[in-house]
């Protein structure tokens, strides 16, 4: 079997393109189709993402028939720990790698995913302006008692993933401190569940940010933004930029159209906005990506790793 890919980079975060080919995808419902890909071609997603194909921060895109009237396509991305609700990074890669394939121009488009219908604007250059699912805040200064870093406050705030956001996090946020963040939000995430803190209907809380200073005063923050499956956010993570805008809203922080730059672990940056639609606001969140490679996978019957190292 082989399947045809692009992958890109989004202000330095990966993102794996699979349009054609995609088995068990609905026509009807995106949700359906996330069921279909969970239950029966998993190793799917395993062979695209796993070494020795791909490597832990890969994110893919699998594309498929639209399921409302106006959308270009429904798309499901997924990463090392299983199917995401939205990625703003991976639409935006999803953009450009569309105009690569000659199947898109610069202009307005719409996608189906699993969490509801985004549009995406497609510019000249390397930019993609997204306009996100309407995110919000549910719960402000929620404590969690960790296992091994002690105590902390923070939000819980959806962005079409669900976030904690941790407030007044004080040492600094830089790539020399990956592994201790890596450590702290992971035993974060842990004790979430294990204190059955949880997102609206007790909805699993699968990401957490941690903010600092920016690197410069050309942005407004600098986050380090842990994924489920264990990896860091290489860009700034656009789900996680929407959670952020809809708590600094709810806080009087962020006026309408006002622009926040959030800057990623890695010096990159994402500009965001919201519209207010009263209990929601909706996000708009802008980055660039670049093509990286694309090429052929291909899995041999008797390749033990066929569908990629699981363990
Ligand atoms: O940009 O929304 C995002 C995202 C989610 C997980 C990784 N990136």
């Amino acid at each position: 079997m082989s399947i045809r890919y692009v992958d890109s980079h989004t202000e330095g975060e990966p993102t794996r393109v699979m349009w054609e080919g995609v088995p068990g995808l609905s026509s009807s419902s995106v949700s359906e189709s996330v069921r279909q890909l969970k239950e029966h071609h998993d190793d799917l997603r395993t062979a695209l993402i796993q070494e020795p194909r791909g490597y832990s921060a890969m994110v893919a895109a699998l594309l498929g028939p639209p399921v409302s009237p106006d959308a270009l396509a429904q798309v499901v991305f997924c990463n090392n720990a299983g199917y995401l609700g939205m990625c703003v990074h991976g639409t935006i890669g999803l953009a450009v790698t569309l105009r690569h394939l000659g199947r898109i121009e610069p202009g307005l488009h719409r996608l189906d995913t699993p969490v509801g219908t985004v549009s995406f604007e497609l510019h000249q250059d390397h930019r993609v302006t997204v306009q996100n699912v309407p995110s919000y805040r549910f719960q402000t200064r929620v404590a969690v008692d960790t296992k091994d870093h002690g105590a902390f406050v923070g939000d819980i705030a959806w962005g079409g993933n669900w976030f904690y956001l941790v407030q007044d996090y004080a040492s600094p946020i830089h790539p020399s401190r990956i592994p201790e963040m890596t450590a702290l939000t992971k035993d974060i995430l842990a004790s979430l569940e294990a204190q059955s803190i949880f997102g609206k209907d007790e909805a699993k809380i699968d990401h957490v940010e941690l903010f600092g200073k920016p690197s410069s005063d050309q942005f407004d923050s600098r986050n380090y933004v842990l994924c489920p499956g264990g990896e860091y956010d290489r860009s700034p993570c656009g789900t996680g930029t929407s959670a952020k805008l809809a708590c600094l809203f709810a806080d009087g922080a962020l006026k309408q159209g006002e622009v926040w730059n959030q800057e990623s672990i890695l010096g990159t940056s994402f500009r965001g906005w919201v519209e207010s639609t009263g209990d929601h606001v909706i996000p708009f969140v802008q980055g660039r990506a670049w093509i990286t490679a694309e090429g052929t996978l291909v899995q041999t019957p008797d390749d033990p790793f066929r569908h990629g190292v699981t363990f």
